[in-house]
């Protein structure tokens, strides 16, 4: 069976461990004291994808990385053999916008992962003033997908566009598979 390893990374507090749990179904209590990950927790399920071979069904393994820099040597390990990267980041924080291109050149750019192996996904709290249309990232995050969450208004739609992504991960972890089978043929 395939296995997806995504890694959720981004600043602290951008929801990254609410985000996963939502999109694994691990209720687990919203809201209330902010508890920091440390260094990583892993959440495994299972999901369908038409464009695989064989049985279609596939592992998914969420790995909800802490954003603390403290855990900055770990995060090699973390990276080995990942599919994806999925970098969650609150667009009403300044530093968050900030801290935007480092993330991505630890976790996407050293990893020659290519676009469609990552994602962006702006989580908006509350009251977020910032309008979907006018956050504009670096050029370096321009070229990358980009989704809008927000947990309170309408949580639901970021799983179709969460399992878009999933797929298109799928979809070059085959075609590479593909590639080194034909390269041992001939
Ligand atoms: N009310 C509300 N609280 C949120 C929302 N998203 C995250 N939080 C809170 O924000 C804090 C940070 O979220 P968390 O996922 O732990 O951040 P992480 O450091 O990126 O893993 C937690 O205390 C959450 O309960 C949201 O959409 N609404
Ligand atoms: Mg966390």
């Amino acid at each position: 069976m395939f296995k997806a390893k995504i890694l959720f990374v981004g600043p602290n507090e951008s929801g990254k461990t609410v985000l996963a749990n939502f999109l694994s179904d691990t209720t687990e209590f919203v809201g209330g004291e902010y508890s920091p990950t440390q260094g990583v927790r892993i959440l495994e399920f299972e999901s369908q994808c038409e464009n695989i071979r064989d049985n279609r069904v596939y592992e998914v393994e969420l790995w909800d990385c802490s954003g603390n820099f403290k855990f900055e040597s770990c995060w090699p390990a973390l990276m080995k053999d990942a599919s994806g990267v999925v970098i969650i980041f609150n667009p009403d924080v300044s530093t968050h916008l900030d801290e935007l291109e480092s993330w991505h050149s630890m976790f996407i750019y050293t990893q020659g992962l290519q676009a469609e192996q990552c994602l962006l996904i702006a989580h908006h709290k509350p009251g977020s003033e910032v309008n979907d249309k006018r956050l504009s990232l670096g050029s370096k995050l321009s070229g990358l997908p980009l989704i809008h969450w927000n947990l309170e208004d309408e949580p639901q739609h970021v799983k179709p566009a969460f399992h878009r992504y999933l797929e298109n991960v799928l979809k070059t972890m085959s075609e590479s598979r593909e590639r080194e089978e034909m390269s041992i043929i001939t």
